[in-house]
């Protein structure tokens, strides 16, 4: 399959009733079984195409196409992987409308946040373009005088993704970003609710000139899923898993890359502070939060999920809030009006439904929304829960959905204590002036990234990843590269000369 552009393919899938495939070895494939499962919109409900259901045994094929591969593209000048690499930006920007409304289709956010992500997913492509021409190694002085040192960053060799459905484009190439310009061959494993976002990324790759191997493809459903995974971190031919989802499939992924202790990064849930002091910049904080929390519908894993808001400005920044969130549009991400699509499928919403409820089960108040959307599907409202005590759900699991849990506070230690009490720590945010306070809490908070009077996180350029529970291992900047290098020391003794 040689495609010009990503128009092409969503076109040829529409006409041929779905046809997309997996990709090993350089060679579009279906299923063993030759069984497909359904790609539905979560706008409308409707089967947008069909992809192979893959198990096992094309894993492992996967696998053995990546290995095969990684010899000559290990020993390739970084020079000509970066080269690789910005092709494929190139690709991806070319058909960025493409991909951006072929995301909308199978993800559901606002067509603007989808052509957002796609330029997002391109930045890893450059940046590691560039971090790859700097893998450099160092050299230490020896013991002995004959002794020479060095040491050198070489790639870890195979490895596998499995990414997320929240940001279908960019959680693909933030982990084959790094992994390509590192020397690594990589099987990729994209979520089931969005496979065609990473089909259509590594047919622009395989255009670009990724050779054969290097990048491979294989696709299941929820079921095939574990079978799947367990080939990936059981196989000893991959010496690295990259994970982005659900910290309950992260611990399971754990325990089975032990049997071939693996090298692992987990990025994991999150329970996001919001906390915003009584010094701050209020309307900047509101359309922080904003930002933070309604975006992609709250399915984000850095979205703000407790709004610890001090009590003296409690009331009027809920006026506020209320005001903007009120004017938030909900509907088809295709419609340019829409600020917050659906949810990506039922158990999402039940998931949203229930912590709404074990809120106000507990005493807190609905201040605004609270329900599933008239749009009916998986629309729920924009929604605004007040008095919510720090025992709620919400406050001790990711909601991922587009609700603020708001709760007061008196002092600043108040604020800390109530924002570490979370077994995660991925993102924090807080909103203040005094610089002292500044410098306090963002020391303070147990997190691996912090926005101060700035409610966005996202960029290749910054080590984007979690403490606690939250995961392991950084991606973007040039710690998302060393994730993928391994370090080999050398040491060698060299004869004294005649002279
Ligand atoms: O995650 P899963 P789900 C959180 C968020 C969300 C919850 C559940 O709170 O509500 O997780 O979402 C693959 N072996 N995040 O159910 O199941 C799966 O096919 C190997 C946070 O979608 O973890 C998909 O590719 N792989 C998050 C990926 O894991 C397995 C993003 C994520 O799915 C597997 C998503 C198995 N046994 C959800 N089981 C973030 N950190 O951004 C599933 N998968």
């Amino acid at each position: 399959m040689s495609l010009a552009t990503v128009a092409v393919l969503f076109e040829e899938w529409h006409e041929t009733g779905g046809a997309p495939r997996g990709y090993v070895g350089g060679a579009w494939i279906d299923a063993d079984s030759a069984e497909r499962f359904d790609v539905t919109d979560p706008a409308t409900g409707e089967t947008i195409a069909t992809v192979p259901r893959m198990g096992r045994a094309e894993t492992c094929r996967a696998v053995r196409a990546a290995e095969e591969a990684w010899v000559s593209w290990r020993t390739r000048p970084a020079r000509e992987r970066a080269a690789i690499l910005l092709d494929w930006r190139d690709c991806v920007l070319a058909a960025e409308d493409s991909l951006a409304e072929l995301m909308v289709r199978e993800q559901g956010k606002p067509l603007r946040e989808a052509v957002t992500e796609i330029r997002y997913a391109a930045s890893f492509l450059e940046w590691f373009a560039e971090e790859a021409k700097r893998a450099y190694g160092e050299t230490i002085p020896g013991d002995a005088a004959q002794t020479r040192v060095t040491v050198q960053r070489q790639p870890i060799g195979v490895g596998a993704a499995i990414t997320p459905w929240n940001f279908p484009a960019a959680m693909v190439t933030r982990k084959a970003g790094p992994a390509l310009a590192a020397g690594c061959t990589l099987v990729l494993k994209p979520a089931e609710q969005t496979p065609l976002s990473a089909i259509a990324l590594v047919a622009l790759a395989e255009q670009a000139g990724v050779p054969a191997g290097v990048l491979n493809l294989v696709t299941g459903d929820a079921a095939d899923a574990p079978e799947i995974g367990a080939e990936l971190t059981e196989n000893e031919d991959v010496r690295k898993v990259s994970f982005t989802g659900s910290t309950e499939v992260g611990r399971l992924l754990m325990r089975q890359a032990a049997t071939t202790v693996k090298s692992l990064s987990l990025e994991l849930g999150g329970n996001a502070p919001f906390i915003v002091f009584d010094d701050a910049d209020l309307v900047a904080a509101v359309d922080g939060l904003v930002q933070c929390k309604y975006r992609n519908a709250g399915q984000t894993c850095i979205s703000a999920n407790r709004v610890l808001v001090a009590r003296s400005v409690y009331d009027q920044f809920i006026a506020l809030l209320t005001d903007r969130v009120r004017e938030l549009n909900v509907g088809s991400g295709l419609d340019d009006a829409t600020d917050v699509g659906p949810l990506i499928d039922r158990p999402a919403l039940t998931k949203v439904i229930e912590h709404v409820a074990d809120a106000e089960r507990r005493g807190a108040k609905v201040v605004l929304g609270g329900q599933p959307h008239e749009l009916g599907g998986t629309f729920f409202q924009p929604t605004i829960v007040r008095d919510v005590p720090a025992t709620a759900q919400a406050f001790h699991e990711e909601t991922f959905g587009p609700v603020a849990f708001l709760h007061p506070f008196d002092d600043e230690d108040e604020a800390i204590r109530l924002a570490n009490d979370t077994p995660y720590g991925l993102a924090a945010y807080f909103y203040a002036q005094d610089v002292d306070r500044v410098w306090r809490v963002s020391e303070g908070l147990e997190s691996g990234m912090v926005g101060i009077n700035q409610p966005m996180l996202s960029t290749a350029t910054a080590p984007f990843g979690g403490v606690k529970q939250s995961g392991l291992g950084r991606e973007g900047s040039r710690h998302g590269l060393d994730d993928w290098l391994e370090m080999k020391y050398i040491c060698q003794v060299i004869k004294p000369g005649s002279t």
